[in-house]
Formats: C-alpha cells, sequence, structure tokens
C-alpha cells in the first residue's frame, strides 16, 4: 500500500517489527543508529536495505526530522554495508522510494543497495 509521507509514523510496520525484534531478518550489519538486512524479495543478486533506528517515514520525512548524527549515522551504515557485501568496487546502485509517486510500500525510511551484476541504465 503507499504511503504519504505526510501521515504520522506507523509503529506496527513491517520494519519498526523488525527494529524490535518481534520478527526476524537476514541481518548484514547493525550499529546504533541503523540496520541493514537482506531484502526478502530481492531484485538482483544482492538487495540490501539499510533502515535508521528511529521513527521515519520516509527520506523526506528523516532530511527534515532527524539529527546530524542520526543523518550522518545511516548514510555511514550504508558504506560499511556496501563494503560487507563486497559491493563498493565493482559499484552498486542505492534507492529510496518516496511516498505515493515514488511506490513506497512500507511505511518505514529505507535505503536499498542492489549489487552483484552489471545494472541497467537508471529508467523510471
Ligand atoms: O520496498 C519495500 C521492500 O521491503 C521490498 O523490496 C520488499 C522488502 N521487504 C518487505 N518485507 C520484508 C521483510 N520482512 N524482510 C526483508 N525485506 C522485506 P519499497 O521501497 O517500500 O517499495
Amino acid at each position: 500500500m503507499p504511503v504519504n509521507t505526510r501521515d504520522p509514523y506507523d509503529p506496527t510496520n513491517i520494519f519498526a517489527r523488525i527494529l524490535r525484534g518481534e520478527i526476524p531478518c537476514r541481518e548484514i550489519y547493525q550499529d546504533a543508529h541503523a540496520l541493514a538486512f537482506h531484502d526478502i524479495n530481492p531484485q538482483a543478486p544482492v538487495h540490501a536495505l539499510v533502515i535508521p533506528r528511529g521513527a521515519y517515514v520516509s527520506l523526506a520525512d528523516f532530511t527534515v526530522h532527524a539529527s546530524d548524527a542520526e543523518i550522518a549515522g545511516l548514510w555511514r551504515a550504508v558504506g560499511i554495508t556496501a563494503d560487507l557485501l563486497a559491493l563498493t568496487d565493482p559499484g552498486y546502485r542505492i534507492l529510496s522510494n518516496i511516498g505515493g509517486h515514488g511506490h513506497q510500500e512500507v511505511p518505514h525510511l529505507h535505503v536499498h543497495l542492489f549489487g552483484g551484476r552489471q545494472l541497467g541504465a537508471m529508467l523510471p
């Protein structure tokens, strides 16, 4: 179900439940600010998700309301996750869907990492 980024945060969303340990994930990395795990429906040989621990609906919400430490922490975790998955060289793609037109389905900010093969041109 697409979400509206102006909607309040829904603490029952699936990634909130993963953060609380209520449902399992295939964890790659975690620290004080972020958790990284494998996507349950991979769209590439490597498809990971990195999420902040804080309750943010999307990148739009995060960039306005998160602290500098949270913002730095999320992007550092993206880089660390890419390194752990050996994506950094030869390269990979990140993507974050925002709201209805962005076809965001899970209303907790997540950064997708795609890699493990030569990716095509970036087309919508
Ligand atoms: O993408 C949401 C992504 O979240 C989609 O690629 C599937 C993934 N997903 C959904 N549930 C799970 C669980 N339980 N574990 C791992 N990955 C999951 P979006 O950008 O919102 O369209």
